[in-house]
């Protein structure tokens, strides 16, 4: 264990700045051994807190070679230094201060600050890299006009990047370049980027709804070239649409998007030049799969909407991360949910929500929206700061209705262009541009843990009355006890026996807003009485997800099955199926499992149904994933939800084989592979029907070899592969990961989904298999995206090994967590996840998890990032 346990760093404890950075120069000399740094700073003093004249500014890992202020070189007893900052005294009113740096971008393996990816350098300073170039003040309220010089080698660095503008550009006697680049939005240093390498380019332009033209650039290594079209085809759509959703205009005049392949994070949304993880950005039909085509667009979408919700409009302080966050992963969901299927968007996203983020609403690592204090920021770049900040964006369009929200951003853009501001400022602009009182609803950000809701229905015939009473409780979470009630928006229908949505009219009437039919739950208990209500109804509860609850409402099997067929909200027609299916995977865990005929009828028609889109069918076909199950499990024991699992989708294989055939021969057609939202729903049916077929028939086998040899695009291939590399044949399953990666070896893109497929597959990934899969050519510790194609995809999917009875799988990952502490500290925490959830599992597994911990936390020189996951896992 380290000596000096990390301090918490508290929102409490929040100030002002002692002097604003006005401009800042910055000078690069990118040289073979080393970076050389020089930061001219025009400070100004704030006079909003009280002065000594002296000033701190953040460091890490820097060689500090030259301090000047106002001309005077400054000796070593004029300024302190320590290892994470530097404090200048004697300052005047508006000093310059230049300083020089050497660092060491080859030696970086936390990829924070400036580093090499392949041959080429690139920068990641969100939140705190930038403190790993020059002393700074490292911090989002601090926004400066940032000038950027570049000087390198011009042969092996012809393309020098940085944000803004470029302005002057000259090849130096010495064989090398020097480019100047200048910015004329004001922005903290976390959006500062600098990319310098031996790039192809391709370029497009778009011209803005006032009609100024844009350079679009997106700068790949030479042999990515061909993979560029459709992330430049999903900016053009993302600036479009932000001008007509959000009435958001692109404000330089160039955008730029870098694709590297060591990258910690998915992208970064850096002015004017996004940096993108290749997995996140390049595609083409043979090599990406229709889901790494949807991330593509989505990512891109999230980044360029940050240019407004983030950049143009940034946090104040880390703990208001999920102002820009959330806010822009609802703006993406939104923008895919308007390209794509809008129901299958909200499935996805309800998937991810009750997996991911209630699992961590249940964990040690609980934190509201906007959290009070943290070790290591980089561990809250979380599922609850992105995923459920955006429910919680999406709760307040559910109650302000699509005008009100609209209403409330132009606001709230208008209002804070170019400043830093909290989460309630972004309330505020809500509230004063619609008159609304949004005090309980801000609960939403402040209070850790998932609510629940529990219903009961009473329908009265000879009233013809229904009454629901719905109560609300929030579990304790670290550090939070007694939670008051939220404001929980509840969209909801009733049904009649035919299963069309019947009128209603609701008591109080002041809890109901009538055109988007939500109720208000704002207590603890409230009753809500429907009148003229003439049949007794099925009742449909948090249509379209409309809050991040979990609900306790016990419906019969019927009325699960009845709202499955007839919901008009096709989100709780699959909520319902996804209710019942655990209902099965329970029976099945208690050995009595028998699919009844009518549930099977009921299937076969979705099946047969070609109205329906596709891609909800398979949808509606998915069993929940063992991680889903866990989920609902009160003590979650791995190896009965995987067996349970197993024999429910046997038992749905085996009678809707026939069915299962014709759907896959429907779907299947020879048109060429375009990535586009039709074809991709068909593909997902297609190849949901090939993954159920070759469990019952030798042919679907065949057949999946044949989709494998004939594929002419990487989501059919692919299917065909997982298909086969999981059939119990192991030769055959042999056969299929060498012929894989004999084609693909060149391609470090589809190795990697290589990697993932067989890492995370139930029926090879034993943690002996993994040790050997850690020693092939094509793994490699350093880079993050191999790291979770093997250590991520075993620990999170491959469930069955990873909690394996001998605690193999467990010492595993704390082995890769040992190992990765010391060179990537970020990825090295990200990959704890799984452990963290030892209180929950069946104790005799629990406890082997909890030693490994243990282990962890004694090993010395622990990262803060680790430190922070394991001591609070422990408490
Ligand atoms: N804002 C970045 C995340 C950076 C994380 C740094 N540890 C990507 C995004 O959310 O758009
Ligand atoms: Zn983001």
């Amino acid at each position: 264990m380290r000596d000096a346990q990390p301090q918490a760093i508290f929102l409490k404890d929040y100030q002002q700045p002692a002097y604003w950075i006005e401009r800042t120069e910055l000078t690069f000399e990118l040289q073979a051994e080393f970076t050389l740094v020089t930061s001219q700073l025009q400070l100004t003093r704030n006079d909003d807190v009280a002065q000594d004249g002296s000033l701190t500014l953040h460091g890490q890992e820097l060689e500090l070679l030259s301090v000047v202020i106002d001309g005077v070189e400054q000796s070593g007893d004029q300024y302190q230094l320590d290892d994470e900052s530097l404090t200048l005294q004697g300052l005047a009113e508006n000093p310059v201060v230049t300083i020089k740096t050497r660092i060491y971008p080859h030696k970086n393996t936390a990829l924070e600050g400036l580093y090499q990816s392949g041959s080429m350098y690139c920068t990641q300073c969100e939140a705190e890299g930038f403190r790993r170039i020059t002393y700074y003040l490292d911090r989002p309220d601090v926004m400066s006009v940032f000038t950027t010089h570049i000087i390198a080698d011009a042969g092996q660095y012809p393309v020098l990047l940085s944000n803004g503008n470029l302005i002057a550009e000259q090849t130096l006697a010495n064989g090398t370049k020097q480019v100047s680049w200048n910015d004329p939005h004001k922005k903290p240093a976390y959006l500062f980027a600098l990319v310098a390498g031996d790039l192809q380019v391709k370029e497009d332009t778009f011209t803005t709804m006032s009609g100024r033209e844009v350079a679009l650039k997106i700068f790949v290594e030479p042999q990515n070239i061909d993979k560029t079209d459709y992330a430049l085809d999903a900016l053009k759509r993302s600036m479009k649409w932000d001008e007509e959703s959000y009435g958001r205009e692109y404000d330089l005049d160039i955008f730029m998007i870098v694709a590297v392949d060591d990258f910690n994070m998915g992208a970064m949304e850096n002015k004017g030049l996004n940096i993108f993880n290749s997995s996140c950005v390049l595609a083409n039909p043979a090599t990406a799969t229709d889901a790494a085509y949807q991330r593509i667009e989505a990512i891109v979408a999230h980044e360029y909407f940050h240019n407004w919700s983030g950049n143009r409009v940034t946090c104040r302080d880390w703990f208001q991360l999920s102002l820009k966050e959330g806010f822009t992963v609802f703006r993406d969901a939104c923008f895919s949910a308007d390209m794509n299927s809008a129901t299958v968007k909200r499935i996805e996203d309800a998937r991810i929500m009750r997996t991911v983020q209630f699992a961590e609403d249940a964990g040690p690592m609980a934190h509201p929206v906007q959290p009070d204090s943290f070790i290591e920021i980089s561990n809250f770049y979380t599922v609850t700061i992105y995923e459920k900040g955006a429910e919680v964006v999406g709760m307040q369009r559910k109650i302000l209705g699509d005008d009100g929200f609209r209403k409330g951003s132009d606001l709230y853009f208008d209002r804070h262009d170019g400043q830093a501001v909290t989460i309630y400022d972004f309330t505020q602009a809500m509230e004063d541009a619609n008159g609304v009182d949004l005090t309980l609803f801000k609960r939403w950000y402040k209070q850790a843990g998932t609510p629940v809701v529990s219903v009961s229905s009473e329908y009265d015939a000879d009233k013809q009355q229904l009454s629901l009473t719905l109560k609300q409780r929030c579990p304790d979470t670290p550090g939070q006890t007694d939670k008051q009630p939220m404001w929980i928006p509840v969209q909801f229908g009733l049904l009649n026996s035919r299963g069309q949505d019947l009128p209603v009219a609701v008591e109080p009437a002041s809890a109901w807003t009538q055109a988007s039919q939500v109720l208000h739950l704002t207590e603890a208990e409230q009753t809500f009485v429907f009148s003229n209500v003439a049949e007794q109804p099925v009742v449909s509860l948090f249509r379209d997800f409309s809050a991040p609850v979990k609900v306790e409402f016990d419906q019969s099997r019927d009325e699960l099955l009845f709202l499955l067929q007839h919901d008009s909200d096709g989100f709780n027609r699959w909520d319902a199926g996804q209710r019942l299916m655990l209902q099965w995977i329970n029976d099945a865990m208690s050995g009595n499992f028998v699919l009844d005929s009518a549930a099977e009828q009921v299937l076969r028609s979705l099946l047969r149904d070609e109205e329906l889109d596709p891609a909800m069918v398979a949808y509606l076909l998915t069993l929940p994933s063992e991680s889903y199950i866990a989920e609902f499990s009160a003590v979650i024991d791995p190896q009965a939800i995987y067996h349970a699992r197993k024999q429910v989708r046997q038992t749905l294989a085996q009678a809707l084989s026939a069915d299962f055939k014709a759907v896959y021969q429907r779907l299947s057609n020879s048109a060429t592979y375009a990535p586009e939202p039709r074809q991709m729903s068909a593909r997902a049916l297609k190849n949901l029907a090939l993954s159920y077929w070759v469990l019952t028939d030798n042919e679907g086998l065949q057949q999946a070899q044949q989709q494998y040899q004939q594929a002419d695009n990487m989501t059919d291939q692919m299917a065909a592969f997982v298909t086969l590399i999981n059939s119990s044949d192991a030769d055959l399953s042999e056969e299929y990961l060498q012929r894989f990666y004999q084609q693909w070896q060149g391609d470090v893109l589809v190795v990697n989904q290589w990697l993932a497929a067989q890492a995370g597959s139930s029926q090879l990934a034993s943690a002996k298999f993994i040790s050997t899969l850690l020693q092939h050519d094509a793994f490699d510790w350093r880079n993050p995206n191999k790291v979770r194609s093997v250590i991520g995809a075993f620990a999170n999917q491959a469930l069955c090994h990873f909690h394996a009875e001998d605690g193999s799988g467990y010492r595993l990952l704390a082995d890769a967590v040992i190992r990765l502490n010391g060179s990537n500290p970020q990825i090295a925490a990200r990959l704890l996840a799984p452990l963290t959830k030892w209180k929950r599992v069946i104790p005799q597994q629990g406890a082997q998890m909890k030693a490994e911990l243990e282990r962890i936390m004694a090993e010395s020189d622990l990262s803060k990032d680790v430190y922070e996951v394991v001591s609070k896992s422990l408490v």
